[in-house]
């Protein structure tokens, strides 16, 4: 089965690339119209989008397979077909009787001007209004069309995931995947085509999957952990949770240091912190200073590097940052991101910060994130290992490691798999 997504400026022009790269037998699955460019909603360009699988590999549901109506009305794929051969259900309403069927031959190339081709061009245009009115129908979930190739239970998630911001060919690679994998006795069963799904989210999302052992490492410094990242992200906070995570839980020594001296409230809040756990804070200004702090935490088990955050605008200065996480000689250096920030922002930052060069991913703020997705977008866009995800504000307790599985059923599932809690461990 081929899935794919078609963009273009008008829904006659995508349909028509649809229909040029999948034949007439395409069943259209979903339908998207949104702004491309826009900055906080305001401006860009109108840009339709279409997911569309080429119906010859489709698996055509057995007969007891076929939903009903009200399950069809939940995801309903438009078939091109239909149109030309295919008597529709009556929901959807077809004003050409089936005995002299409307040709959909939608053109690339510009039709000649004589009679012949106008009048193939009208039929050809409201050939497309209907699927168009169809394909939007359905998107808003008003009609059901003609029971779907594309299985219910597939359908509705493959809906989710794209409306929850999975990118496209993302999407698709899953479907695909699933549909492929599973039988269409499997696949009319809602819960194991969900369980299919969330092991392939979870499959693109790599994990650490465990907490760094603490204590001396093969270049004789004790671990040593940078965090990264845009301000007000959540990267003090952390350090806050993994140092009390490691003195309090695991009993470690735990040394902090923090080159983050532009805001002296940024500061006095890490000293806050490392008063009540009651571990070292070393203060340095320049990467000479971050250098010579870590050196003499050397009989600490850890140390971890607090930074000052860094804006997209920012990058300027982000040579002085390189520069001071390259003086702590870290052996590891999180990247620390938002979940409750757009994915276009969380995207430029990944960008900016790869100068930094960052080999773990944190991802805060769950528990403020409105859609998941964008974790598993830019899991493949970094290629970056999540260490570490944070649920809240309270400190040390709203941080876990991440698990994919995790991640997975968050996207799948939303905001309901937040509740189940799970504590770092070691
Ligand atoms: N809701 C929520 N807030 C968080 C989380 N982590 C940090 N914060 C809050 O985000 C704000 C900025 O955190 P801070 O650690 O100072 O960010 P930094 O500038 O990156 O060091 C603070 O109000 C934190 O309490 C989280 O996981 N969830
Ligand atoms: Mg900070």
């Amino acid at each position: 089965m081929k899935l794919k997504t078609y963009t273009a400026n008008s829904m006659a022009q995508a349909l028509a690339e649809v229909k040029k790269d999948l034949g007439k037998d395409a069943v259209i699955l979903h339908t998207r119209v949104h702004k491309a460019g826009a900055v906080m909603g305001i401006g860009g360009r109108q840009v339709v989008e279409i997911t569309a699988s080429d119906q010859a590999a489709a698996r055509r549901p057995a007969a007891s397979q076929v939903p009903t109506r009200a399950e069809a009305s939940s995801f309903s794929p438009t078939r091109f077909q239909s149109v030309r051969t295919e008597p529709l259900a009556p929901a959807v309403v077809e004003t050409k009787p089936v005995s002299s069927p409307v040709p959909l031959a939608v053109r690339v190339e510009p039709a000649p001007v004589d009679a012949e081709g106008l009048a193939s061009l009208r039929e050809d245009l409201a050939a497309i209004k209907r699927l168009v009115g169809q394909a939007l129908a359905n998107a808003s979930g008003k009609a059901a069309g003609p029971a779907p190739d594309m299985p219910v239970a597939l359908s509705d998630l493959y809906t989710r995931l794209r409306e929850d911001g999975l990118r496209p060919e993302i999407a698709d690679a899953i479907a695909s995947g699933v549909r492929d994998e599973l039988s269409a006795a499997e696949l009319s069963d809602p819960d194991v085509a969900r369980s299919a799904v969330v092991r392939h989210v979870g499959n693109r999302i790599q994990t650490v999957g465990v907490v760094s052992k603490a204590g001396l490492q093969p270049d004789n410094r004790p671990l040593t952990i940078a965090l990264v990242g845009p301000t007000g992200v959540g990267k003090t906070t952390t350090i806050a949770k993994l140092a009390a995570a490691y003195k309090l839980r695991l009993g470690k020594r735990v040394g902090l240091v923090t080159c983050d001296t532009y805001r002296i409230a940024a500061v006095e809040q890490l000293r806050t912190y490392a008063g009540i756990i009651s571990i070292p804070l070393k203060v340095a200004i320049s990467h000479e200073e971050v250098a010579e702090a870590c050196r003499s935490l050397h009989d600490c088990d850890v140390i971890i590097l607090d930074t000052p955050g860094r804006s997209q605008h920012d990058s300027a200065r982000l040579d002085e940052l390189a520069a001071c996480v390259d003086a702590a000689r870290p052996h590891e250096t999180h990247l620390v991101l938002s979940a409750s920030v757009a994915e276009g922002v969380l995207g430029r930052a990944a960008e900016l910060f790869t100068r930094v060069k960052p080999d773990r991913l944190v991802i805060t703020k769950l528990d403020e994130a409105v859609q998941f997705a964008p974790i598993v977008n830019l899991a493949g866009r970094t290629g970056l290992r999540l260490s570490f995800v944070t649920t809240g504000q309270e400190v040390p307790d709203h941080i876990e490691l991440a698990s994919a599985a995790r991640l997975a059923s968050l996207v799948v599932d939303g905001r309901a798999a937040l509740e189940r809690s799970e504590a770092v461990h070691a």
